[in-house]
C-alpha cells in the first residue's frame, strides 16, 4: 500500500518536486477563505514559490465554507499536495507547501475570527465564486434581504463570507488593529472594490456606533486591492490523482490538476506587506482596469457561450466545445467584432493575440475541463462576463448581435436539455426562478421579455432595449427551433 503524503513522507517523494524549503519552518501569515481547486492551483502556488525567491512568514490559513470534503483531504497530508501541469507534450509535477493548516469557515467561525484578528496575519484572501458575495450581481450591493445575511448582521457565529470578514475584522480593531489587506481572487469586476461596497454596507446593519467605529478604522487601516486571476483549473479526477501518486510515489488525495498558464495582476495597494509574487511573475500594478475587462470579457465571456451553447450541442468537455468549427468561429468573431472595441489595452498586451491565445488554451484536451462546469452559476457570471460587453457596444450605438447570441445560448441551457434530447441538471443559485421560465412553453420571445425582466441580473436597462430583446429573442427561437450548429453556423455565416 502507497503511503500518504505528508510532512513525514515528503522526504519520500522525488527531491525534484518538493517544495524549495522546509514547510514545518513556515507560520502562517495569510487566511484565506475558499480552499477550492482554484486557490491551490493559483494563489497558493505563486506564495509557495515566492517563498523559494524571499522567506517570509507568508504561510497560508485555507478554510472551506461549507464542505469538509477538501479539509477532510488535506488535514492528514499536513495541507500539502501537488498540482499537476498538463497540456499535449507538456506534464509537470510539484508538491506545494504554503498551505499549512486548514478548516471550515462554517464550523466554529469563532476560530476564523481570532485568526483575522491575529497580528500574525497581514492578509486576508478570498476565492469564493461570484454567489459566494451574496450582492445583487446587476448593481453590486449586498442582498439585505439575505435570510443568511440578516441572521449574521443580528449576532452568532457568522454563515456569509462578507459577514465572516466583519466578524474578523471588528475583532481585529479591538485587538490592536493593526492593519490588513484583503484580497478578492475572484472573478468580477473591481472585485476589491466590490468586496469593499460589501463590507461597509453590512457595518451599516450593526449598531451605528459600531458601525462608526469600525469604518474610521477600516479607511485607515484596511485596504482591499482589485485582483485579476487567470489560470484553467478542472476538477480532479479519479485519473488525476492516480497519475499523482505514480509521480510521488506518495498517496496524494489533495492534488489539483491546471493548465501550465497562469497570471495575476494585482493592484499594488498592500496595508502589511506580501509575499514577493511580482518575483513569480505577479503583475504589480495602480491600474488593474483594462486588465481585468480584457480577462473577463474575453477569456470567461467566450468560456461561457462556448460552455453554454456547447453543453446543449452536445459536448462534454471544453476541448470538444472549441474544437467544434461553428463554436471557434462565432467565439473568433465575438472577441474581434463585439469585445475588442469595448477595451483598452493593458501594456505591453495585443488583445487580439490575447485572444487567439486564450482560444489555444481552451482547446487544451489534457484537461477534461466540462463544460457544465463552466456552465454553471451563469445568472452571477453573465453581468461581468457578457451584459457589460452589450451596455457599451449600445452606448455607442451598435447592436450586440453575436454577444446576444452569447445571452440566448445561457437561456437554452436553462432549459436542462441537450439538442439530442438529453437531460442535465442547471446548477444556479437562481435555478428556482430561471429555470422555470426558461422550460415553458411560450414562446422565444415571452421567455426573453421575462428572464430580461430579471433586474439582479440584467439591471433596469436592457430589457428596456427593444432592438437587444429582439435579438435575443430572435436567437432564442432559431436555437429552440434548428438546435445550435445550425443556428450558430448561419449566425458565422451572416457575420461579414
Ligand atoms: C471559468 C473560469 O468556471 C468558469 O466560469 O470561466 O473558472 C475560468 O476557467 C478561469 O477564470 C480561468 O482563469
Amino acid at each position: 500500500m502507497t503511503e500518504r503524503l505528508s510532512l513525514a513522507t515528503l522526504d519520500q517523494a522525488p527531491a525534484e518536486l518538493r517544495p524549495s524549503y522546509d514547510p514545518s519552518s513556515l507560520a502562517i501569515g495569510i487566511v484565506h477563505l475558499g480552499l477550492g481547486a482554484f486557490h491551490r492551483a493559483h494563489q497558493a502556488v505563486f506564495t509557495d514559490e515566492a517563498l523559494g525567491v524571499e522567506w517570509g512568514d507568508w504561510g497560508i490559513y485555507g478554510l472551506s465554507q461549507r464542505s469538509r470534503t477538501v479539509p477532510d483531504q488535506l488535514e492528514p497530508q499536513d495541507g500539502l499536495y501537488a498540482v499537476l501541469e498538463k497540456a499535449p507534450g507538456h506534464r509537470a509535477c510539484r508538491i506545494v507547501g504554503s498551505i499549512r493548516k486548514v478548516g471550515l469557515a462554517s464550523e466554529g467561525s469563532g476560530d476564523l475570527t481570532r485568526w483575522i484578528a491575529a497580528p500574525a496575519t497581514r492578509i486576508v484572501s478570498l476565492t469564493v465564486t461570484e454567489k459566494g458575495y451574496r450582492h445583487d450581481p446587476a448593481t453590486g450591493q449586498l442582498r439585505e434581504d439575505d435570510p443568511a445575511v440578516q441572521a449574521d448582521a443580528a449576532g452568532g457565529d457568522a454563515s456569509t463570507v462578507v459577514g465572516q470578514l466583519v466578524r474578523g475584522l471588528q475583532a481585529r480593531r479591538a485587538a490592536g488593529g493593526d492593519p490588513l489587506t484583503v484580497l478578492s481572487c475572484d472573478n468580477i469586476a473591481g472585485n476589491g472594490r466590490l468586496l469593499r461596497g460589501l463590507v461597509e454596507q453590512f457595518c451599516s446593519l450593526l449598531d451605528p456606533k459600531d458601525e462608526r467605529a469600525l469604518r474610521q478604522w477600516m479607511a485607515a487601516n484596511v485596504t482591499f486591492p482589485s485582483t485579476v486571476v487567470d489560470r484553467i483549473v478542472p476538477a480532479t479526477g479519479a485519473a488525476d490523482l492516480e497519475e499523482a501518486r505514480q509521480l510521488l510515489g506518495l498517496e496524494d488525495r489533495g492534488a489539483v490538476v491546471a493548465e501550465p498558464f497562469r497570471q495575476w495582476v494585482i493592484e499594488d495597494d498592500f496595508a502589511a506587506g506580501r509575499p514577493a509574487w511580482d518575483a513569480v511573475g505577479a503583475i504589480l500594478t495602480s491600474d488593474v482596469l483594462p486588465y481585468e475587462l480584457a480577462k473577463l470579457r474575453i477569456l470567461n465571456g467566450s468560456h461561457s457561450t462556448l460552455a453554454y451553447l456547447g453543453a446543449v450541442a452536445g459536448h462534454d468537455t471544453m476541448a470538444a466545445a472549441i474544437g467544434e468549427p461553428a463554436l471557434a468561429a462565432l467565439v473568433r468573431r465575438m472577441i474581434r467584432d463585439e469585445v475588442i472595441p469595448t477595451l483598452r489595452e493593458p501594456p505591453g498586451v495585443d488583445l487580439s493575440r490575447y485572444g487567439d491565445a486564450v482560444l489555444e488554451r481552451f482547446a487544451n484536451p489534457a484537461l477534461g475541463h466540462r463544460t457544465h462546469q463552466v456552465a454553471m452559476d451563469g445568472s452571477h457570471k453573465l453581468p461581468q462576463r457578457l451584459l457589460a460587453t452589450a451596455r457599451d457596444l449600445l452606448s455607442d450605438g451598435r447592436q450586440p448581435r453575436l454577444i446576444a447570441l452569447a445571452v440566448a445560448g445561457w437561456m437554452r441551457y436553462l432549459r436542462g436539455v441537450t439538442d439530442a434530447g438529453d437531460r442535465y441538471e442547471v446548477a444556479d443559485p437562481m435555478a428556482d426562478r430561471v429555470v422555470g421560465i426558461a422550460s415553458s412553453s411560450d414562446s422565444s420571445g415571452t421567455i426573453v421579455t421575462r428572464l430580461l425582466a430579471i433586474r439582479e441580473i440584467f439591471g433596469d436597462d436592457l430589457a428596456g432595449l427593444p432592438a437587444f430583446r429582439s435579438a435575443v429573442s430572435e436567437w432564442l427561437g432559431r436555437l429552440i427551433e434548428d438546435g445550435v450548429l445550425r443556428t450558430v453556423d448561419q449566425a458565422v455565416s451572416e457575420t461579414p
